[in-house]
């Protein structure tokens, strides 16, 4: 759905760039195909177990390094000991291609090397609640796509999970890096508006966030 009301390009801090509707359909489409084969393995999509027992609301999927609270590995320990599905080069020239556009700088992306993904699926009651992502050993910075449901995003700040944060809608399509001291600011989603998504794209219902990263990390 085209916004009835326009949503500028923003920036919400030092490095943190949001476009809204960067995604053309076609891609999204293309990526919901893509996240479809990634869910079904070697590893599957699952909710995420917590350190203390818990499982998150949000379902995860990852490519190229396995993420679980709170570090990366090729396989995945805690859910089948698979290796993860590879990362694959045309996602990383689509990093580059979004780091060029959310900065104006046609060499924004160069040697933007992302070697890992995190495919999250937000059902309509999944949430995410306040965090860094400090498990990388890189401040390179993060690429998010969104497709499907819209969501509020709250962008934070680097010291404390609590106030001073902007809230902002996510909508399909929406791009947002985060880089320079905003790649380590808190962050979480609060909630996701059921049914606001277009079924076009692939997905019925729920949304997809991919975010491409840089472990920093060798074999
Ligand atoms: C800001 N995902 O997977 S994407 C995550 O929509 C995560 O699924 C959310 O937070 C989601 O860790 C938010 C936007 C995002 C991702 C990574 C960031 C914002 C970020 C890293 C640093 C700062
Ligand atoms: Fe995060």
């Amino acid at each position: 759905m085209d916004a009835l009301i326009p949503r500028p390009p923003a920036r919400l801090g030092p490095g943190a760039v949001h476009r809204p509707g960067w995604l053309p359909k076609e891609q999204q489409r293309q990526l919901v195909t893509a996240c479809r084969e990634w869910a079904a393995g070697p590893v599957p999509l699952r909710h995420t177990r917590l350190p203390r027992g818990g499982v998150m609301s949000v379902q995860t999927v990852c490519l190229g390094w396995h993420w679980q609270p709170y570090r990366y590995t090729r396989t995945a320990g805690d859910v089948n000991g698979s290796r993860v599905a590879a990362f694959p080069e045309w996602l990383a020239e689509l990093g580059r291609r979004a780091l060029a556009d959310a900065y104006d700088d046609p060499d924004a992306g160069e040697g933007y090397d992302p070697d890992t993904a995190l495919i999250n699926f937000y059902d309509g009651r999944a949430k995410m609640g306040m965090h860094q992502d400090k498990d990388e050993q890189s401040g390179a910075p993060v690429v998010s796509l969104s497709i499907g449901d819209t969501c509020l995003f709250r962008f934070g700040n680097t010291t404390t999970r609590g106030r001073p944060y902007t809230d902002v809608e996510l909508a399909s399509g929406d791009l947002f890096v985060f880089g320079g001291p905003s790649r380590f600011a808190y962050h979480g989603v609060t909630r996701v508006f059921e049914g606001t998504g277009d079924p076009a794209t692939g997905l019925a219902s729920g949304r997809l966030n991919i975010t491409l990263r840089v472990t920093g990390l060798t074999d």
